[in-house]
């Protein structure tokens, strides 16, 4: 009845505002004389406003970013702790308890292939020495080879180390440790570079390919980033057309910064197709994921490109010039490449987390090693609050990551599907906790930190990337918050479907009625982690459930405001988005440290102070970042924000002159 009425108070709308004696539909005469004034102005903000049509908006064709694809439409029940806080919910199949997966067998295998492994980079591999020369030497690649490095996750039937998981984690936590650059040299290759031959090759194609990559008999490199094309992976330029006889696509463009691109034998090349609505008939141009081998004619690389950190390892452009890919080299299935290259990403981001988790223990071993011993004004420096403080918090940063890394490979080695919003948190968390603590220990080691000799430095540069490769964190901010946002306005449009019948309905109204009122009031919303933390930790529990009360309350305000014109709101994006991992965060340790006092390990109390403090912490920031979300009082700083940006881009620089006028 109400549906198409202009919305009270809006431009056209001849209605007065409510507060003056308004016209009243049928339904809220109805609510208004069961005499429920707070059910009628609740049935009017879940209805009324969205019927701008914003919430409808959701849900129909809308875009991400660029206007161009459906990004609200599909949303299906994810059980995914992410996903769910985003509705006031909190799921904890996949958080609790924290997984313990390996098998004493499975545990003894890593130990195995562990060993040998970081006794090489202890001895044989010499990062300064790569980073200097800008190479991995053969003693090196040759080493890995032979410790079976190249192929961790191929199964063993295919020539690989048939690692799980949580296997893999551990061992690239050694990459980490010793030498990032090498990492990204073995990541390229088996991270991202064959991944799609691992995820979604056909019998043939992993028979063909991976016994090579796995023995480092050849070595793979994944090209998706093209020069218009970086963070709008969508948008790639790239073109694959079915060659006449039909037994070829032909290959053209051109990809940039691809890691192994100058030294890779076998590469997953993504490029634009014309494929055919089988329905309307309609082409589209969809992305296919290919196989190319660097031996087919027309494929070449660019000179390798100097770096500001990883030096050792190679990258470069790749070039296709009509280069004829076999049909059977296609990936995926036709037309389905965006959905490989995300999968790929999506599976190897936490790899990524776990080789930064390595970095970090280094790290602060060593800023230890130097507060421990370095005196001054009559003390060892670890005795004063402000290192302290530091080394608290380079501490709570590590226990964060490696809970992250180890919770996600878990999830993963027990067939968890929905953990991509979890994977890209865990990488932003991983790289941005990484910088943090590494400038922290240089700080912690003054000018010794500073010296090319102490070591830091290089981590410092190798550890830059990582903000940027396998989605920067800016744009995985902006996927975490909408995929958040979609699963929200889902919801919220399903109540809006069971209130438009609220008489029938009136259950359904009264619990939401509460909820919002308790949200208001900041009292409990009933959401509660009694009986899934441990004892000791109930208090601290508690903040997290409050979080989520917060993030869901502040989330319908969005919605509603904005509807899909949500998607451009980015200053509030971002917060929702550090908002949710803030709140991932706290689920995560508190699920580790759960599992720490409940089987008494000897680092629990610890554990459970370190779970305290970063709750503690995170909580506070989730308050004033969802403050800044919802008071009106922030539009003011985020206008000045984009008028200051506006001028200096339009100034090419900064507006005004010096003091001194020139
Ligand atoms: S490679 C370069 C990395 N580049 C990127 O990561 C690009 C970043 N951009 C994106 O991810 C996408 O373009 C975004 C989507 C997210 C912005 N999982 O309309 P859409 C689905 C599953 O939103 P867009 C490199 O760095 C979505 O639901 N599905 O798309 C390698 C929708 O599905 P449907 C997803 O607006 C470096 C469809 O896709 C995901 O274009 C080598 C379209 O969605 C997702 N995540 O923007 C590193 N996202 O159609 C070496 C979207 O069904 C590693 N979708 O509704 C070193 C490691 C060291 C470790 C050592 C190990 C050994």
């Amino acid at each position: 009845m109400i549906q198409g009425r202009l919305p009270r108070g809006s431009p056209g709308d001849k209605r007065l505002p409510f507060s003056q004696g308004s016209t009243l539909g049928v339904t809220e005469m109805r609510l208004l004389a069961l005499g429920n004034r707070a059910a009628l102005d609740l049935w009017r903000r879940l209805l009324a406003e969205p019927r701008k049509p914003k919430l409808s908006r959701l849900i129909s064709p809308s875009h991400f970013m660029t206007h161009k694809k459906t990004y609200f439409s599909k949303v299906k029940e994810s059980t995914s702790f992410v996903a769910n806080i985003f509705k006031g919910k909190v799921v904890v199949n996949n958080m609790f308890p924290f997984p313990s997966v390996l098998s004493e067998e499975q545990t003894s295998f890593l130990k195995m292939v562990y060993e040998p492994c970081n006794r090489f980079f202890e001895e044989v591999n010499d990062p300064t020495w790569n980073d200097s020369n800008e190479e991995v030497p053969s003693k090196t690649l040759t080493g890995l080879k032979e410790l079976r490095m190249y192929g961790l996750q191929v199964p063993k039937k295919l020539g690989g180390t048939g690692l799980t998981n949580t296997q893999y984690a551990r061992m690239v936590e050694i990459l980490g440790w010793h030498d990032l650059a090498v990492g990204v040299v073995l990541g390229a290759h088996q991270s991202s570079g064959f991944k799609g031959i691992l995820l979604f090759g056909d019998e043939h194609q992993k028979k063909k390919y991976l016994p090579d990559l796995a023995s480092g008999k050849s070595l793979a490199a994944f090209c998706l980033t093209e020069p218009m094309s970086g963070s709008d992976a969508a948008s790639i330029q790239t073109t694959a057309e079915v060659s006449q006889c039909g037994k070829f696509y032909i290959l053209n463009g051109q990809k940039m910064w691809i890691s192994n691109g100058g030294v890779a034998d076998v590469f997953t090349v993504f490029a634009k197709t014309q494929v055919k609505d089988v329905a309307t008939g309609e082409v589209h141009g969809k992305i296919s994921a290919f196989i190319v081998e660097k031996a087919f004619e027309g494929v070449t690389s660019g000179l390798p490109e100097k770096k500001m950190g990883i030096r050792a390892s190679n990258t470069t452009s790749v070039s296709f010039k009509d280069v004829k890919v076999p049909v059977e080299n296609l990936l995926g299935g036709f037309g389905n490449g965006f959905k490989v290259a995300m999968n790929v990403l999506n599976n190897g981001r936490f790899g990524t987390v776990s080789a930064l988790v390595g970095t970090i223990r280094r790290v602060i071993k060593k800023a230890v090693n130097h507060a421990a011993k370095r005196k001054q004004f009559g003390n060892k420096i670890c005795e004063y609050g402000i290192i302290q403080e530091k080394l608290a918090h380079m501490a709570m940063y590590h226990y964060v990551a490696e809970s992250m890394a180890y919770l996600i490979s878990g999830n993963m080695d027990m067939k968890v599907q929905d953990f991509h919003l979890e994977a890209a948190i865990s990488k932003i968390f991983a790289s941005e906790a990484a910088w943090e603590v590494t400038d922290e220990c240089i700080q912690i080691l003054g000018g010794v930190g500073y010296m090319k000799q102490a070591g830091v430095e290089r981590i410092m540069r190798d550890l830059r990337i990582f903000r940027i490769i396998e989605g920067t964190n800016d744009i995985l901010r902006i996927f975490v918050a909408l995929a958040g946002l979609q699963h929200a306005g889902a919801q919220l449009q399903e109540l809006q479907h069971t209130l438009e019948d609220p008489l029938n309905n009136t259950a359904v109204l009264f619990t939401e009625l509460g909820l919002r009122a308790k949200r208001i009031i900041g009292i409990p919303t009933g959401i509660s982690l009694d009986g899934v933390v441990n004892g000791h930790l109930l208090d601290t529990a508690s903040l997290v459930t409050k979080c989520v009360d917060l993030l869901s309350e502040a989330v319908e305000h969005l919605l509603l405001k904005f509807g899909t014109e949500v998607i451009h709101q980015q200053f509030h994006l971002k917060r929702v988005a550090d908002t949710a991992m803030d709140i991932y965060s706290m689920g995560v340790v508190l699920s580790r440290a759960t599992y720490s006092l409940n089987h008494n390990l000897p680092s629990a109390i610890h554990e459970k102070l370190l779970c305290e403090s970063w709750c503690y912490k995170a909580s506070e920031r989730v308050r004033w970042n969802l403050k800044a979300v919802k008071a009106s009082s922030w539009n003011r700083y985020y206008q000045n924000m984009k008028t200051i940006s506006n001028e200096v881009v339009r100034n090419g620089g900064v507006v005004y002159s010096r003091p001194m006028g020139f």
